[in-house]
């Protein structure tokens, strides 16, 4: 008897063809009307779920009563309550790795595009604005030989740390749980507290995961610790910024510009002040969002679902102790 696997997020028909052949398998649009009541009505029967951006919260996961593993389609995992997980023996698996270089790329790309004023003069040449020389007003700001801080020192941290140090000649330096000498080896970096690091930099960019401990890590007064010239770049998650905190200091030109790849609820509301800065470039959660990092994602969950329902340790397992418990 194949075990009955929900996938929420579309695949590709090569990747559904694996599971396909492997499970009993049903493909429900969580996001379609009637998706949740439907994903609702076919929880009890499921062994396994695979998808991404969609909250399986506990009061549904209880509909699950069969439920021996997740494979989201993510690297983040903050979405998902790893407590009531173990608790209930249930596999997490995540897709870190295949995504790094990518959200690397999308994170200096905001970088760039933010100290450049790229899209802010994009759209004045396309108002037909473009009528001679730039002057001093519309100017941007160097960033090759500038110092980048870095909040967090993962995979993520760590390639963005290869393109600032060895392509632009920045100088990195970081804040983690610990200093990570081969890093400080590799790019010239150093390890500083958080206060010191703020007050350090010309660019922050945060890489580090959402959690409870990084939940508003960057407050109105760690905020202020920046220099006004400052750029901020988040490509991790909303809620690790106080997000009224940083429009406030945006609105009173206390930082120089954001690029915001993330944000406190998304879609973004239109009406979002930070959608009415023009030294604020928002970007749409792009940063794994290439056509082959997608797929190489998605390969991943469903070869982290097929150990997981086979009885095999998945290659990345997020909650271990999940594992040792089912032991
Ligand atoms: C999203 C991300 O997961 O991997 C993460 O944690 O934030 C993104 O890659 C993606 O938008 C959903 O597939």
């Amino acid at each position: 008897m194949k075990k009955k696997v929900i996938h929420y997020k579309a695949l590709s028909p090569a990747l559904t063809a694996r599971l396909d052949e492997a499970f009993d398998l049903e493909y429900v649009d969580v996001k379609a009307p009637g998706g949740e009541a439907r994903l609702r009505e076919r929880l009890p029967e499921a062994q396994g779920l695979l998808g991404s951006s969609y909250k399986l919260t506990p009061e549904l996961l209880d509909l699950a009563p069969r439920l021996e593993a997740i494979a989201s389609v993510s690297v983040g995992f903050d979405s998902y309550d790893l407590p009531y997980l173990e608790r209930r023996g249930i596999l997490l698996c995540n897709t870190p790795d295949v995504l790094t270089e990518s959200v690397a790329d999308a994170a200096f790309a905001l970088l760039l595009a933010t100290a450049r004023r790229i899209v802010e003069l994009a759209d004045w040449v396309r108002a037909g604005q473009w009528q001679a020389s730039l002057g001093e007003a519309h100017f941007g700001c160097d960033v090759h030989g500038k110092t980048l801080g870095l909040v967090g020192m993962g995979r993520i941290g760590q390639a963005i740390a290869r393109r600032a140090h060895l392509g632009f000649g920045m100088q990195v330096n970081y804040t983690a749980h610990a200093a990570k000498p081969e890093v400080d080896e590799r790019f010239g970096a150093r390890f500083l507290p958080l206060p010191e690091l703020l007050a350090s930099c010309d660019f922050l960019c945060i890489t580090v995961p959402l959690s409870n401990e990084t939940h508003h890590l960057l407050g109105a007064a760690e905020l202020a610790r920046l220099p006004a010239h400052a750029i901020l770049i988040n490509v991790s998650r909303g809620p690790v910024i106080d997000e009224a905190a940083l429009i406030a200091a945006l609105q009173e030109g206390r930082l120089r510009g954001a690029g915001l790849d993330v944000f406190d609820r998304e879609p973004v509301a239109p009406d979002s002040p930070l959608l009415q800065l023009p030294n604020v470039v928002p970007t749409p959660h792009l940063g794994s969002a290439t056509r082959e990092t997608r797929e190489a994602m998605a390969r991943c969950a469903v070869d982290n679902l097929l150990a997981a329902l086979g009885g095999q340790r998945p290659a990345n397992l997020v909650n271990p102790q999940a594992w040792t418990r089912r032991e």
